[in-house]
């Protein structure tokens, strides 16, 4: 399928040294992980203030493990897709910073470098006692888990109410300040911070491209817009 935009986004591609992509769970759909939002989306089924937050966790820590332990299962499934693996490729021949609020790290898997995980990585844990954090693979993960210190283990994610890891946050802004190019991929734009990058991105002079299945609040902004399918509209733009 041709769409509408492609040679004029692959226009702005080639003529840009330093590209940074901003991505959500758009762009993992296509690999089979579920949006949050969408009607198939997570929050459909669960309330996020029962589950992503450190309230529901204190209050009942084996429910919120059940829901991660469910969804690393699902994750461990899962392989990256054709839009991962075009930027992976695409950062062989480009200056290329991912800037992502996905925790299921198929960017890596696919080969990319240089990844700012906004939200965490759901492979990793934290110590509540110690703050030690480590990479855990385990499915299924012991229901509670526990560190070497006795302290309950949690999901070394971001949840609401929590701020962002500040060293991930400001290498991400140092990204965008250097950009060219920014590629706003499958986010609905609506959690903070990261749903003002794109905003931060334009503002320091760089072109902005989203890619979605709709309009999202960064309408307004951005310079080209191209409705579908990440996993179909980036090998397309991408290509050499
Ligand atoms: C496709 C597609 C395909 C589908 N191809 N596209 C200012 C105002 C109001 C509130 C706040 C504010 N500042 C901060 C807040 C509070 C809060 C917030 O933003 N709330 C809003 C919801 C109102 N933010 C926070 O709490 C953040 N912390 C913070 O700001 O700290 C400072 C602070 C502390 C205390 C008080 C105030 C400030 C932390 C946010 C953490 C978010 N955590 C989660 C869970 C992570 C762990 C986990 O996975 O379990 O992160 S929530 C969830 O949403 C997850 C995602 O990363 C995040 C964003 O979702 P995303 O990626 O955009 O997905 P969807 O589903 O929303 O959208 C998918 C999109 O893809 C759609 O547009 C589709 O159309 C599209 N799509 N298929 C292309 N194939
Ligand atoms: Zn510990």
């Amino acid at each position: 399928m041709e769409y509408e935009g492609l040679n004029e986004a692959r226009e702005l591609i080639e003529s840009s040294s330093n590209v940074v992509f901003l991505t959500g769970a758009g762009m993992s759909a296509e690999s089979g992980v579920p949006t949050f939002r969408g009607k198939d989306g997570l929050w459909k089924k669960f309330k996020a203030e029962e589950l992503a937050t450190p309230e529901a966790f204190q209050s009942d820590p084996k429910t919120v493990w059940e829901w991660y332990d469910s969804r690393r299962a699902k994750l461990r499934t899962v392989r990256p897709n054709a839009g991962h693996y075009s930027i992976a490729k695409f950062g062989l021949r480009k200056d290329v910073n991912i800037v992502t609020q996905n925790v299921d790290g198929l960017h890596k898997k696919a080969g990319s470098k240089d990844i700012h995980e906004l939200h965490g990585n759901i492979w990793t844990v934290k110590c509540t006692r110690c703050s030690k954090k480590s990479e855990n693979y385990d499915v299924p993960i012991k229901i509670l888990p526990k560190c070497e210190c006795g302290g309950l283990l949690r999901p070394g994610v971001v949840w609401f109410g929590e701020s962002l890891n500040q060293k991930i946050l400001s290498r991400s802004s140092e990204a965008l300040s250097k950009a060219n190019l920014t590629v706003v991929v499958g986010t609905s734009g609506l959690v903070q911070p990261a749903a003002s990058l794109a905003m931060i991105a334009k503002s320091n002079g760089s072109k902005v491209i989203e890619i979605n299945l709709n309009k999202t609040p960064n309408y307004g902004l951005i310079d080209l817009f191209l409705i579908g399918k990440a996993a179909e509209i980036l090998p397309q733009m991408l290509s050499e």
